[in-house]
């Protein structure tokens, strides 16, 4: 993989922030967007740009064609068996609260459960917490070992034969464990329990295969891998998409409507209310391409040394504390500097050109299974070299400098 190459495709990346030149260590919060995408969706809207499923116009059949082009290379990308099995939402956020929306709601009553985890995003916790609470349920959490992991014989011990639905990150954004997705989703499976994955954090970064995983529903983002913000989509099996009632009503998702009663379009469409994100499907259409281009399988080859090669840099800074598992991690490194404040970490390194993320990244049940109440993180992706690396260790020792630790 030729970083160098890919990093002229990223003309953000070329700029000076601060008087230095931008280490951009952030792509778990957003990544950046290769000049293909970007060149995708002024192409859509200097050329093709109209409402879909709507015109018999020429410009609305392209633009129908183009988004449906994304959904089918949204399809292929994940390996899903149709595309209509792809419902294009907002991101993982609005996918995962479809299903709790419309699926959990509907199945779930008194005594029921649905189990999940204390590391997942407040995307992959509150829509459960309150099907939970409005629907009787129990949310279960499968307890964690000390250094945030899953081990399978604590998944054996939670799921029941009352769970209906199982719901687990298949990467964490902040320990930056790669979780056994497969096993946890043939245990659910074998208690007749749904399996759904938020996998925010895995789809840009390794390659994904629903139908190898087994799991029932799958989240994604597609600002998280070089597509625009506001697209992304929800994975499901068809059988369970087709049985399960839409959350939004309007135009576009309807077959017919009279004044007391509709009844609603088919598959993928009943889930899209409304006129879609069009141009930012078309470029999440432009990202997959790129993505599969450069191959995911070295993407995520890539990511893994330098993640690997942070966390031996980092390990020697006196005074850090490193989160999460030592081994089976994904392309980011979550860490403490001695008793300074994450937000004063990343103040600092930003004055030096070095942009990283601190706070409680939407996972404020680890932070406190972690006993901390925020974090700092560098996250990496296609786009960072050793070099960034470098620029990040030699700014962590300017910010214990900074604060009177002393280089150590
Ligand atoms: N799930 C996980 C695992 C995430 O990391 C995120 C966003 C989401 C869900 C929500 O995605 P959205 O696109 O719907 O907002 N994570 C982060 C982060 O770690 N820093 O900023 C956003």
């Amino acid at each position: 993989m030729n970083v160098q190459a890919i990093r002229e495709q990223f003309p953000i990346l070329h700029q000076n922030v601060n008087g230095h030149p931008l280490v951009y260590l952030d792509s778990a919060a957003s990544s950046q967007k290769p000049r293909s995408v970007i060149d995708a969706v002024s192409r859509f809207y200097e050329h093709d740009n109209a409402n879909v499923h709507r015109g018999v116009h020429t410009l609305g059949s392209r633009a129908t064609d183009a988004y449906e082009g994304a959904r089918e290379k949204t399809a292929k990308f994940l390996n899903a068996a149709s595309p209509q099995e792809i419902i294009f939402t907002r991101g993982t956020t609005t996918a995962l609260n479809l299903v709790a929306s419309s699926y959990a709601r509907a199945v779930c009553g008194e005594g029921d459960e649905i189990v999940i985890t204390q590391m997942e995003h407040h995307s992959n916790l509150i829509p459960w917490q309150q099907a939970a609470k409005a629907t009787g349920a129990t949310l279960k959490y499968i307890p964690l070992q000390k250094d945030g992991s899953i081990r399978l014989a604590d998944v054996e011990a939670t799921v029941t034969d009352r769970t209906k639905l199982v719901s687990v990150m298949y990467v964490s954004n902040v320990l930056g464990v790669v979780n056994p997705i497969k096993e946890i989703t043939a245990i659910a499976h074998k208690h007749g329990a749904k399996m759904v994955v938020d996998g925010a954090q895995s789809t840009p970064h390794m390659k994904v295969d629903v139908r190898d995983l087994d799991c029932d529903f799958y989240a994604f983002s597609g600002h998280k891998m070089c597509a625009p913000t506001g697209i992304g989509a929800l994975y499901g099996k068809k059988a369970l998409l087709e049985a399960m009632e839409p959350v939004e009503f309007g135009g576009e998702m309807i077959d017919h409507v009279d004044l007391y009663d509709s009844t609603w379009k088919e598959l993928p469409w009943k889930f899209e209310g409304g006129t879609p994100i069009i141009a930012g499907a078309v470029g999440l259409g432009a990202a997959i391409d790129f993505l599969n281009e450069i191959g995911l399988d070295e993407i995520e080859r890539h990511e893994h040394k330098l993640a690997a090669y942070a966390y031996d840099r980092l390990s020697t800074i006196e005074g850090i504390s490193i989160f999460g598992p030592v081994e089976n991690r994904a392309g980011l490194v979550t860490f403490n500097l001695n008793d300074v404040h994450p937000h004063d970490v990343a103040t600092v390194l930003d004055t030096k050109g070095i942009a990283i993320r601190a706070g409680h990244h939407c996972c404020q049940p680890l932070m406190r299974y972690l006993n901390v109440s925020s974090t700092a993180r560098a996250s990496f992706y296609l786009y960072n070299t050793e070099e960034d690396v470098d620029r990040l260790i030699d700014g962590l020792h300017q910010t214990k400098e900074f604060f009177g630790y002393g280089i150590g």
